[in-house]
Order: C-alpha cells, then sequence, then structure tokens
C-alpha cells in the first residue's frame, strides 16, 4: 500500500487528534497544500502571515493538546520563527511544516528565489534546529515516514515545537502508507525504581513538614493532567495557590484554593502563606525575573519540590525517567495528609464597585464587566500588558480557562492565539483582552475571524499607549499612532462579513456593548473600551517598579 509524502503527514496529523491545520501559501509548498487537501483528514486555515499562522498553531495547540502550520521557505518560515520560539517557551507542540527548494536545485549551484542569496540551503534546518525538539529535512520520499514520525512522536513526548521540512518535487512523490499511530501517541514506560525512590524522597520530605503547600505552576498546561490537581489537594488536605501564568489551572471555587502566588503582587493572603510554608510543592513552576518580581520572590530551595514535566527534585536529589502525570498519579494514591496550611481560610479578593451607567469608562469598571461576562464555559485569553494583571485579578468559576503567555511574552501573540483557541474548542466562549499596542501587530487576524465566523469577544484596551512600558520605563517611544480600532471592523467585514465593531467610553456603554456582543454569534465583536492613560491596574505599577529595578542593576565588579 502506497501514500504521498504529503498525505501521509495529513493522514498522520489526524491521527494525533488535530481537526486543523494553519497555512500561508507560497511556491514551494503548494503541491503540500494540494496533498493535504486531497487526503482531508484536517481543514486547511489560511492566516494573514506567517507570524500569525504560528500564533494560531500556538493558541490551538494549548487548547488541543498538538497543532500543525504549513509555510513556504525562508520568507515564510523566518517569519514564523517568533511564534515557534513561543512554542519552545511555552511548550506547546506545534509541528511546522515548511515547503523547500526542489531537490533537484540542492547542491546544484543554482541560485533560488526566496533565499539569502547563496546556494546553500541548509540554513533554515540550522535556524529551526535551535528552537524546535526535532527538525527533520526530508531529501527522500522512502525515508520521509520516518522522519515525519520521529518530529511528530519526539514533540509530543517533549511538549515542544518540531520541524519538518519538505521540498517541492516530494509533497507528492509515493511512498509508504502509515500504520497505528499508538507508535506516536504513547508514553515511555516509567523507569519504576526511580519512580518509587522519587516518592519514597517525597514521603520523606512531606513527613517531616507541616504546613505544605501546593503551587501550581504554567508547565502544568503541557502535563495535561489539570484536571487531577483536585484529587491531590482533597489527598493531602493542603492549600492551593497557582502561580499568575498558571491563572485557572485549579478551580477557584474548591475549598483549597488561596489565590495567585506572584510576590509582592500576590492575591490577598497568598504571599504569606507560601512563603511561611514550611513545604512547597511546586508543581510545573516557571521561576523567571517577571514571576519572581523581579528575582524578589524566590522560594527557599530546601523547603521546595520541584515537579517537571520529565522528573522531580526534592531534598537536594533529582529523579527523572517518568512524566509527570506518572508521579502525580502515583502520588495521589499515596501522599499523606498534610492540612496544616488549609487552616488559614482564603481571604477575598477586594471587590469592585459598580460603577453609574453614565460614568466615564474606568479599568475597574471594564474589569468588573469582564469578569462577569466569564462563566464556567469561557476561555479568556490575556495579552502581555496590563490584561495580565486584570486577567490575574478575576475570580473564576470552575471550568473558566486563561491563556496567557508569561514566559515568551510577545505582544501581538493574543489575537491570533484566541483565533486557535477558538478554532480547537468552538464550543466554548472565547473573550479576548488586548491593549492598543498589542493589537497594532497582528490586528489583521481579526478578518480571518470575520473569515471563519468566530464569535469572539474582543476587549481592545485603548489606553493610549505602551502603558505597561509607560509604567517600567517612560519615554516617546511608548506613545503610539491612535486608530479607529472598532472602525476596523467594517473594512475587514468588507462585502460579507459578520464582525462588529463598538466604542465604549462609559459603564452604561459597555454593559449594552457586551449585550450586543454576545448576540453576534456569526462573527467577533470587537469593543474597544476608552481609558484615560493614567487608568491601570496597581499591581501593574507595584510589579513594574520592582522589575525596572532588576533591569536596571549595574554589572557586578569583579
Ligand atoms: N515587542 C514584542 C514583540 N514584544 C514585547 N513584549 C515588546 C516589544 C515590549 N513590550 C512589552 S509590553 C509592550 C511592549 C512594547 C506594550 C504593550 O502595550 P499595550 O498592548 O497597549 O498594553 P498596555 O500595557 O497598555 O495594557
Amino acid at each position: 500500500m502506497t501514500t504521498t509524502v504529503g498525505q501521509y503527514l495529513s493522514a498522520r496529523l489526524g491521527q494525533i487528534g488535530l481537526k486543523h491545520h494553519f497555512a500561508v501559501a507560497g511556491d514551494f509548498n503548494l503541491i503540500l497544500l494540494d496533498e493535504l487537501l486531497a487526503e482531508g483528514s484536517t481543514r486547511q486555515i489560511y492566516s494573514c502571515n506567517e507570524l500569525n499562522c504560528g500564533y494560531s498553531a500556538e493558541g490551538y495547540g494549548r487548547a488541543n493538546g498538538a497543532a500543525a502550520m504549513v509555510v513556504t521557505f525562508s520568507v515564510g518560515a523566518l517569519s514564523a520563527m517568533n511564534a515557534i520560539g513561543s512554542a519552545y517557551a511555552e511548550n506547546v507542540p506545534v509541528i511546522l511544516i515548511s515547503g523547500a527548494p526542489n531537490t533537484n536545485d540542492h547542491g546544484s549551484g543554482h541560485l533560488l528565489h526566496h533565499t539569502l542569496g547563496n546556494t546553500n540551503y541548509g540554513y533554515q534546518a540550522e535556524m529551526m534546529r535551535h528552537i524546535t525538539c526535532a527538525a527533520e529535512v526530508i531529501f527522500s520520499a522512502e525515508n520521509a515516514p520516518h522522519q515525519i514520525d520521529n518530529a511528530i512522536r519526539t514533540a509530543l513526548r517533549e511538549r515542544k515545537p518540531a520541524y519538518i521540512e519538505i521540498p517541492c518535487n516530494l509533497a507528492n512523490a509515493a511512498c509508504p502508507a502509515p500504520g497505528p499511530v499508538s507508535s506516536l501517541l504513547s508514553e515511555p514506560a516509567a523507569d519504576q525504581a526511580s519512580l518509587d525512590a522519587a516518592l519514597e524522597e517525597t514521603g520523606r520530605f512531606l513527613y517531616a513538614r507541616d504546613k505544605v503547600v501546593l503551587l501550581v505552576g504554567s508547565r502544568m498546561r503541557a502535563s495535561g493532567i489539570i484536571d487531577l490537581l483536585p484529587a491531590l489537594a482533597d489527598r493531602m488536605g493542603c492549600a492551593v495557590t497557582v502561580m499568575a501564568a498558571a491563572k485557572g489551572f485549579f478551580p477557584e471555587d474548591h475549598p483549597a484554593y488561596r489565590g495567585v502566588y506572584w510576590g509582592e503582587v500576590s492575591s490577598p493572603g497568598a504571599q504569606d502563606l507560601v512563603e511561611g510554608a514550611d513545604g512547597i510543592l511546586c508543581l510545573g513552576p516557571i521561576f523567571n525575573d517577571y514571576a519572581t518580581v523581579g528575582w524578589r520572590a524566590t522560594l527557599r530551595p530546601e523547603d521546595t519540590l520541584l515537579a517537571d514535566l520529565h522528573g522531580i527534585t526534592v531534598n537536594g536529589r533529582v529523579f527523572e525517567g517518568f512524566s509527570i502525570r506518572q508521579y502525580v498519579e502515583a502520588l495521589t494514591a499515596r501522599a499523606p495528609r498534610r492540612a496544616g496550611s488549609a487552616e488559614t481560610p482564603r481571604q477575598p479578593q477586594p471587590t469592585i464597585p459598580t460603577a453609574a451607567r453614565d460614568a466615564r469608562l474606568s479599568n475597574d469598571e471594564m474589569a468588573r464587566q469582564i469578569n462577569a461576562l466569564v462563566d464556567s464555559n469561557t476561555t479568556l485569553t490575556a495579552e502581555t500588558g496590563d490584561s495580565w494583571f486584570n486577567a490575574v485579578r478575576m475570580t473564576l468559576p470552575g471550568g473558566a480557562k486563561v491563556e496567557s503567555e508569561m514566559q515568551w511574552g510577545s505582544i501581538g501573540w493574543s489575537v491570533p492565539a484566541a483565533l486557535g483557541g477558538a478554532l480547537a474548542a468552538p464550543d466554548r466562549r472565547h473573550v479576548l483582552m488586548v491593549g492598543d499596542g498589542s493589537f497594532q501587530l497582528t490586528a489583521q487576524e481579526v478578518a480571518q475571524m470575520v473569515r471563519y465566523e468566530l464569535p469572539i469577544i474582543i476587549f481592545l484596551v485603548n489606553n493610549h499607549g505602551y502603558v505597561i512600558e509607560i509604567k517600567i520605563h517612560d519615554g516617546p517611544y511608548n506613545y503610539i499612532k491612535n486608530w479607529d480600532y472598532a472602525g476596523l471592523i467594517a473594512a475587514f467585514n468588507a462585502q460579507d462579513g459578520h464582525g462588529l465593531g463598538l466604542r465604549a467610553t462609559t459603564a452604561g456603554e459597555l454593559a449594552g456593548a457586551i449585550e450586543q456582543a454576545k448576540a453576534n454569534t456569526n462573527g467577533p465583536t470587537l469593543i474597544e473600551c476608552d481609558l484615560d492613560r493614567t487608568d491601570c491596574t496597581e499591581t501593574l505599577v507595584k510589579w513594574g517598579t520592582k522589575v525596572a529595578a532588576a533591569n536596571g542593576r549595574p554589572p557586578k565588579v569583579n
């Protein structure tokens, strides 16, 4: 039985659970796109450019566990690199597939368009090796199935992006057909000796401590076991906090939940709880400068158990050879009860008073109304900027999800990422909060939301500049050209779109706009929220000052 290289790839993408792939066409990938269409396991979704294509795939992969995108050589693939960097940093298995020069042109001395202008066409794969966990350059149809499988399998296991390069004359070349998908999906068995030793050491760590707190970090998204965490908390009886980048990873209506731990900008009570604990069980944390508020919120290593995707560190020893799923499942069956920390009750999040309908729209009132819109079926995507701080202070019903990108932190990510998320989870309500500065990077992707009739509700926070940057380090570079953001939707709709562009300058206008947005089910609704430039979340200012201080440390003199 034979198929073609492109159809083999297409079948594999369908087998691993993808229903869509993202693409921008170019002459090096046209035959591949035809093959993907002909095999038809996944629907082809078009993006305005390759950066957006990558972020859409990243957003899709967050909701669906994996994603795929197809670009053309160099002019496409190099644009996609920023988004693949994001997928690497954020642990999302995005399969980046690039068309490439005809095999006859490699090593021939022929000079090709879309290249750097020299005749060595290996540079793209070389670059990709740094930002993917596997990079396969296909040069023969016979070997293509093995290489495609290796890239996909490695991406799924490592929870990182992978790269596959397919020359334009091989996409429709005959190759063997795929076998069972279990070879890509099966998890390696745990090293039982290492897992047993890890559990024993965990027991020693926990028995020696009374006030144990669970701290959930953003790598848990990639673990696929967020749903198992309440059972672990129930077993241990201890308090649970989440890191800012993991907002929503533990149900906030669970009795053990004690808020977001983020150093000095934690939810009320969470800093004292975590920093006063004698044992902190950290699940999938990322302790970067942002998470530690400029290296101020660093935990004592001797009181910390670090569980990462492929092993744990505890009591000064490292244990590897098992997945975090295998570890958490085993721990949930045998962890000792450690309920000391749960005796401290949860302190309520300060409530935001409701503004009068004719009051000038404020950041607080906007956050209050967005929070009221978030139900247990909502995915809230929060862009880099003050939107992070607004998302973090919200009170979420169980089931609500938050997506943010605090490790990579690229502005512009959220618009295409929300599109990807909406395609992957069409039964959820998708709400996006994005600042005016960030929006200007990837705004045109709203046109694809119109095209694919995705009812995403976009809160465009027009605070007239890069306010987060203004709070960290001000200068003329933080002030941007204002746009008629609501007016853009008419341009994106053209003759046949169902997008809605609205503007709110008062509390009442925002409430009315949200009602219109809920009723608009055939396309996105962009609500431009007009705010004063000085109006932002208190925690942003506090956090920004500390991060700026860390950035401003003078070089060490030896
Ligand atoms: N370029 C990229 C691609 N990513 C970045 N993070 C930055 C530059 C630096 N940066 C971080 S936040 C920010 C900039 C320029 C401004 C965000 O402004 P806006 O979206 O308006 O959000 P606000 O803080 O006003 O809520």
